[in-house]
């Protein structure tokens, strides 16, 4: 015991010597001649290199701070799908069948999805000024992540989660929470918790019966706890630099809800379009349908830049951040509303007649797989696009019913005279 306390004394002297001789050694050598034979033109250079120094100091904190919670493994080129580009398969007769089968049951073709990485990386064609503006981490709100599914196929809700997970800054994200809209496939019972428990920051909330799309979303919301809450489809893949700019313009205007550019991935290659040109807008026909719009002349003058956001009279309903405590003073979403379908007209005409507004921002990129065609029947959207007329279109909802005749019996079958929406509180 001793002799190992008095080896231990004899290995620490050592290292001080070495330590005191190094220092030594470094004293004379910085206050050698050598390096300070200084002349005016030196003196300037080591100014320039302390200042490049300083950058590049900086950008490392602000890459620090911009850092995911999760790193994507290194890109594999050779990989399917891989910087989002299309697959294509060369399938027996049997692998075929298996392909067709996915796309009936999930109107996307989950065959190819379930080939390519949960954690493909996305080429990043955004505008340059885009790619090389800066961000004051320190200063943006957090966000929740909400993602409400029915039935989703496992591979595309995990690509979503994993996506959020790998680029989005840890600072700015609290957490994701899920919420499983009472879906009976096996795969989202057990098999999802687990995945989810070897994952941070990831809560996964189940309904105890079928809540729709907006109740879902409304109980994910109530466990939030960033200042932002950010609404994703659950078959969505981010772009890097995705989230900065929406936070960015909440900090800047709290009543703004902000939508990404909804780039469009191939439901059936898996090809990811990024939309480079300018951004398409929102806005609706008589019959309360969605459509894009190409930006007026009138938008286009007023903004000072080509990244700067766009304001939209109304949003896809999918994608966007809105601060949780402007959304909470909006009303949040219209309850009676089930399923999904008119909901997003709702909320747009809501925002706007309740003195916030609209916009898509173009530097934030968001992918989303439209599918072949609407994966399940969605009865209520003419209940929900009647309410959004009767709550927000005053005398104009007469152009709505003469688009739409079924839409006067669901309003005398479903609406009673006295009842009393809700509008801006
Ligand atoms: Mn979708």
């Amino acid at each position: 015991m001793r002799g190992r306390c008095s080896r231990k004394l004899g290995v620490l002297a050592k290292a001080g010597v070495l330590l005191w001789v190094l220092w030594l050694g470094y004293i004379l050598l910085a206050g050698s001649p050598f390096p300070s034979s200084s002349t005016v033109e030196e003196d300037e250079e080591g100014r320039n290199v302390r200042a490049k120094q300083r950058s590049l100091d900086e950008a490392a904190a602000d890459g620090q701070l911009a850092r995911p919670l999760y790193s994507k493994p290194a890109p594999d080129s050779n990989a399917m799908g891989e910087w989002g580009r299309a697959t294509h398969l060369n399938l027996s007769p049997e692998e075929k069948k298996l392909e067709q089968d996915s796309v009936e049951r999930y109107a996307i073709n989950i065959y190819v999805s379930d080939k390519i990485s949960l954690h493909r990386h996305i080429q990043d064609h955004r505008m340059n000024e885009c790619r090389s503006k800066k961000f004051d981490y320190r200063r943006l709100p957090t966000t929740s992540v909400i993602i409400a599914f029915y039935n989703e196929a496992w591979s595309t809700l995990l690509r979503t989660i994993h996506s959020v997970l790998e680029t989005t800054p840890a600072t700015l994200l609290k957490e994701i929470i899920l919420i499983d809209d009472y879906s009976d496939r096996v795969y989202l019972k057990s098999q999802l918790a687990q995945h989810i428990s070897e994952v941070n920051r990831v809560r996964l909330i189940r309904t105890k019966k079928r809540e729709g799309l907006v109740r879902a979303r409304l109980i994910g919301a109530t466990y939030a706890t960033g200042d932002v809450l950010t609404f994703l489809d659950c078959h969505c893949e981010c772009v890097p630099g995705w989230i900065e700019p929406l936070l960015e313009r909440i900090a800047e205007n709290a009543s703004t809800i902000v939508c990404p550019v909804i780039d469009t991935i191939d439901w059936n290659t898996f090809e990811f379009y990024m939309q480079t040109d300018e951004p398409m807008i929102g806005g609706f026909d008589w019959r309360l349908t969605f459509q894009w719009h190409s930006v007026p002349e009138v938008e286009r003058k007023r903004r000072k830049s080509r990244i700067d956001p766009i304001r939209s009279p109304t949003m896809a309903g999918g994608l966007f951040a809105v601060s949780k405590a402007y959304f909470e003073y909006l009303g949040t979403y219209d309850m009676g509303m089930e399923v999904w379908g008119g909901e997003n007209l709702e909320l747009s005409f809501r925002v706007w007649m309740c003195g916030g507004s609209l916009e898509i921002h173009p530097c934030s990129h968001v992918g989303h797989v439209f599918p072949k065609k609407a994966p399940y029947a969605r009865p209520n959207f003419l209940q929900n696009t009647v309410r959004a007329a009767e709550v927000w279109m005053d005398s104009y909802k007469q152009h709505f019913y003469n688009r739409n005749p079924p839409a006067k019996k669901v309003r005398q079958l479903q609406m009673k005279p006295t009842q009393v929406f809700k509008q801006c509180v």
